[in-house]
């Protein structure tokens, strides 16, 4: 990870360094955080954020979800995200920034509130997540053999720290198959999403993604549905299942960091020609154009810094 300058820390900027906690806070030991990914890219009339308000808002609902009481309202933390790139001076085209609050030192046992929080902006130049590579050919795709957990357990609309021991359990299975990323279904068999991002397919020009009732509500979901509808291409929100997914013509995976990234292989099956498709080429060069300015039509969504 590369260090940036500053990070904000409960309503102020600090070195990036001295940004650090105790080993005993809360969070450590029962996972109880929220956290955002939001990004900024580098246009031509400098850094904008994508969608920040709708980021900071999704962190707000999370940490009530999970009973955090977060001290800051939307406003404050949309001015210090702005103010946080701005004073890190980046250079390159790719800022990541990542809000977050967790539970910090002064009690212990599962119950949670009387315990501090904490709530931080952190941003660092961060390029493709799934590797450069997989944005032009294509990633691997292996469905889980975890399931995303069910509704009745944990809440998967909150984008919450805790959330992530089943994502990392199945990346690692993913990673461990030799592929580069994994595919949660729910615990209905439906597919859920990926570890870390949405997931789309086409069959017959048609783009197909699941409704979020087992998922996280992805931003960059409802963007590139927006997209591909602004496109005149047909959009179904609908369940998916396994058997599915290995006649799709062509799929993608979707995230602020995934941004729109091609699968060219799920399950050892070929998806399509193993290749990033013509349609899914299509709406990643029209997301990279939004993001970076280059589409005036989705100016609205650009916070510039
Ligand atoms: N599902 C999950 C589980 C998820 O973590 C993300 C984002 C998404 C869907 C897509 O949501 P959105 O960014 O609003 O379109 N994952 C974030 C963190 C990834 C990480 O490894 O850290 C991200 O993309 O920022």
């Amino acid at each position: 990870m590369d260090a940036a300058k500053y990070i904000w820390m409960n309503g102020k900027f600090i070195p990036w360094e001295e940004a650090t906690t105790h080993v005993l806070s809360h969070t450590i030991h029962y996972g109880n955080g929220v956290i955002e990914g939001t990004k900024a890219y580098k246009t031509k009339k400098g850094y904008a954020i994508f969608r920040l308000k709708e980021h900071t808002k999704r962190l707000l609902e999370s940490a009530k979800m999970t009973l955090i009481d977060v001290p800051y309202t939307a406003e404050e933390l949309n001015e210090a995200q702005i103010e946080l790139v701005r004073k890190n001076e980046f250079i390159g085209d790719n800022v990541y920034i990542r809000p977050f609050a967790f539970l910090g030192y002064g009690v212990m046992g599962v119950y949670h509130k009387n315990a501090p929080v904490e709530t931080v902006l952190a941003a660092w130049e961060w390029g493709a997540y799934l590797g450069e590579e997989g944005l032009k050919r294509g990633i691997r795709l292996k469905i889980s053999s975890f399931s995303r957990p069910a509704n009745t357990s944990n809440m998967g609309k909150a984008k919450a720290t805790a959330n992530y021991l089943n994502s990392q359990l199945a990346k690692h299975e993913a990673i461990e198959c030799g592929y580069d990323e994994g595919l949660l279904l729910d615990d209905q068999g439906y597919v859920a999403e990926a570890t870390g991002a949405a997931f789309f397919m086409i069959r017959d020009g048609k783009v197909i993604t699941p409704p979020s009732d087992n998922a996280l509500e992805s931003i960059t979901q409802r963007t590139v549905i927006e997209l591909a509808e602004d496109m005149g291409i047909e959009v179904l929100r609908r369940r998916i299942t396994r058997e599915e997914l290995y006649i799709a013509d062509e799929a993608f995976l979707t995230g602020t960091a995934a941004e729109v990234t091609p699968v060219r292989e799920i399950d050892g099956r070929m998806i399509g020609k193993g290749e990033r498709g013509p349609i899914t080429e299509k709406i990643q060069s029209t997301y990279f154009d939004m993001v970076f300015g280059r589409n005036p039509k989705y100016e609205h969504y650009l916070t510039y810094v």
